[in-house]
This record gives C-alpha cells, structure tokens and sequence, in this order.
C-alpha cells in the first residue's frame, strides 16, 4: 500500500521530499509555496535563485534545510483556463517529474499538495483525479517508486482524495 492521505500542514511532514506548488520563477510566493519557504528558511530561497526557474509541468529538486523533509521538489502546476489549454497534461507532468526527480534522489516517502487546486484554480475534483491516476500509473511502472502522501489542507480536499483512493489507503 502505497498511496497515503492525510490532512494538515504540508511542512510538518517527516519525509523524504515534500512537493511545492511553485511558480515558474521558483521565487516563492502564496499559499503551500509561502508556507514551504517560510518553514525552510532563507537558505532555500538562495539555492532556488541558483535554478534559474522551472517551465509549468516540470520539476527542480532543493535542500529543505529547516524543514523536517530532507528535500522539496518545486513544481509549476498549470493555471486553469477552462481545461482547454492542455492543463490536464501538464498537471499529469507535474506529478510524474516530481516523481522521477524524488527516484533520482533515492526518496522513499514523498509527499504531494494539491497542485493547482490554490491560486491557480484548478477544479478540486478533476486535479485530484489527475494526482491520484498519475501517482498510481507510476507506482505501477516503478514498483521500487516511493510512499506517496496525498495532503489535503482542508476537509472538503481530504473527502474528494478519501473517495478517489478508496480500499487502497489507511487514513492517517
Ligand atoms: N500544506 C498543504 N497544503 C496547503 C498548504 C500547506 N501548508 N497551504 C495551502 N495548501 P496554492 P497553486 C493547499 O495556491 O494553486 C503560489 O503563490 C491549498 O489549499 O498553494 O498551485 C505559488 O507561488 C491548495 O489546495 O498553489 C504560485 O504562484 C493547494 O495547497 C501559485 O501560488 C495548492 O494551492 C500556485 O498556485
């Protein structure tokens, strides 16, 4: 079993990898973003100078220094323009990348937010199904792939996950 839920802060996670929401300047910014740089101290905002950004759809790997997780995984989930504009295929990437990069990396638990879902606008519903089918697809390809957590900072996300996973995870 390797699909987790939970609910809370994302930064509070002792995993190997926490994934960010970022934007595509990996400057920081609001929501799960804010709350990761916060956490992480100024030394992660210096090392995200060095990436240079980060295309929607892809990732770039960081030390978390102040946080618990050992490292965080920035990626640029889509803006939501109506879902015409490709954005179920970039979210999909987001979550793959993110995957490969915590491999690269040796990661054995990995914890994802609900990209897009924040100031970007994605519909909850349809971008839960996209990390869960996603997540799942690559565990299937990579059964050596990491724990993954789904965190779910409000209730109304946690119920949307609980019934996409079903019989497949315990609740934390
Ligand atoms: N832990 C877990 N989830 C959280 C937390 C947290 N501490 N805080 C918020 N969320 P958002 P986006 C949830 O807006 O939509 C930033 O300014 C939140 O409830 O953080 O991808 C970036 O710099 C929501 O479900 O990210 C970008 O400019 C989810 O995380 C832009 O926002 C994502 O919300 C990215 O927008």
């Amino acid at each position: 079993m390797k699909l987790h839920l939970v609910t809370g802060d994302i930064t509070a996670l002792e995993v190997d990898a926490i994934v960010n929401a970022a934007n595509t300047s990996l400057l920081g910014g609001g929501g799960v973003d804010g709350a990761i740089h916060r956490a992480a101290g100024p030394e992660l905002l210096a090392e995200c100078r060095t990436l240079h950004g980060c295309p929607t759809g892809q990732a770039k790997a960081t030390k978390g220094y102040r946080l618990p997780a050992k490292y965080v995984i920035h990626t640029v989930g889509p803006v939501w323009h109506g879902g015409g504009r490709g954005e179920p295929d970039l979210l999909a990437s987001c979550y793959r990348t993110s995957l490969t990069r915590a491999l690269e990396l040796n990661c054995r638990t990995v914890a994802f937010p609900a990209i897009s879902t924040g100031v970007y606008h994605y519909p909850p519903q349809e971008a839960a199904a996209i990390a869960v089918a996603e997540c799942r697809r690559f565990l299937m390809e990579h059964p050596d792939g990491p724990e993954i957590t789904f965190v779910c900072f409000s209730g109304h996300m946690a119920a949307i996950y609980r019934q996409l996973l079903g019989q497949e995870t315990e609740q934390a």
